[in-house]
């Protein structure tokens, strides 16, 4: 949380740190925003160490033109991958791509840094929604104000977004975790689900998605006894997954469709020998979980590729930005090494399909 007395210092910090990382908005004004309006995260912001130089020196095809990609919130492996994707696109396209985010993932604190990046006028925002309805209004002013809003891995409801980017259909994103779990419970027992924060969009819609998987007659034997929220910290989810362990001595599975909650919640079943009683599942990345799968305790999880997420938030960001496609359903375009994308009636445009990494591959996989 931010104490107010240091919010000028926090904001320009942030635009200290978005120069630092090549992010300078290009056009607009240069003035600072009101202070009321800093960003909460200034001091963890942008990864410029990972920011390929290229993205700078690359030809300005597209003049002086900044994106800004902002996460659910700094820290996280996950968007960091994103990130890469993101300066990929950036590098080929000749265009700027800024990383900076809320410290944690917290609603308020990430309409506070829009607020401060629609007043920079920058090109264009790529945003992970900590909130789908609470950012609406925000996503909106950006977007009368010429900036054009694309979302990604976690939406912002219709009118506050111009397009958002799906990593995968959401209801094979549910069932495949369904599935998971029931393999690893021997089809019956209890399970729980250890989420990111309670407000989560995309969270939130793979729990309801998974509620109504388990509906199916093949899942009649698993019993979901809780769901509980670590809000995409590390410590707080490895206390909750203690906390399921404990309340529920006779739980099989942890399903935890967040990178944070799954790699802590395989780190406490380990640390607490109960690898081979209880079995954590879910959404990780391969690096996190790597150790997991070979210990057991996580023998199999999913996800998409975040980079490609990262690349494809800011090839369609671009489509739209540079007038090469309106943004409306129907537009189609080209995402550079992705190939082509057309936009979907509901406003999104799918990435692809998830995949399942268990022993067998998971050292084929570095991210
Ligand atoms: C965390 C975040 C992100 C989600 C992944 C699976 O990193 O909550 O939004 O898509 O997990």
């Amino acid at each position: 949380m931010v104490i107010k007395g240091t919010r000028l210092f926090l904001m320009l910090a942030t635009l200290v740190a978005l120069a630092a990382c090549g992010g300078a908005p290009a056009a607009g004004p240069t003035s600072p925003p009101a202070a009321t309006e800093a960003p909460a995260a200034a001091t963890e912001a942008p990864a410029a160490t990972e920011a390929p130089a290229a993205a700078t020196e690359a030809p300005a095809a597209s003049g002086d033109v900044t994106y800004v990609l902002v996460p659910k919130a700094l820290g996280n492996p996950y968007f960091d991958t994103a990130n890469k994707g993101a300066q990929e696109a950036a590098t080929e396209l000749g265009v700027k791509v800024t990383y900076t985010g809320p410290a944690t993932a917290d609603a308020t604190e990430q309409i506070q840094l829009l607020n401060s990046l629609i007043a920079q006028n920058v090109s264009g925002l790529a945003i992970s929604a900590d909130d789908s309805d609470a950012l609406v209004p925000t996503g909106r002013d950006a977007i009368e104000s010429g900036i054009p809003v694309v979302t990604w891995d976690s939406a912002i409801a219709e009118g506050g977004r111009t397009v958002h980017i799906v990593q995968a259909v959401s209801a094979d994103i549910a069932a495949v975790q369904i599935k998971m779990a029931s393999e690893l419970a021997g089809g019956k027992g209890k399970i729980a689900i250890l989420s990111a924060t309670s407000t989560a969009p995309n969270q939130n819609e793979w729990i309801a998605l998974m509620e109504e998987e388990l509906k199916k007659p093949e899942y009649a034997n698993l019993e979901l006894v809780a769901t509980v929220y670590g809000d995409d910290e590390d410590t707080k989810s490895y206390t909750e997954a203690q906390g399921l362990m404990k309340t529920y001595p006779d739980l099989k599975v942890i399903i935890s469709p967040t990178t944070v909650g799954i790699a802590a919640s395989a780190r406490a079943v380990q640390d607490g020998n109960m690898v081979g009683k209880v079995f954590v599942t879910g959404l990780g990345t391969p690096n996190q979980m790597r150790e997991y799968v070979k210990s057991g305790a996580a023998p199999q999880f999913a996800l998409w590729n975040p980079s490609d997420l990262g690349y494809l938030a800011i090839q369609t960001l671009h489509a739209i930005a540079s007038g090469q496609i309106a943004g409306e359903p129907g537009d189609s375009f080209t995402a550079g090494k992705l190939g082509d994308y057309t936009i979907a009636d509901d406003d999104t445009v799918l990435l692809g399909e998830p995949t399942i990494f268990n022993a067998d591959n998971i050292d084929d996989f570095d991210f």
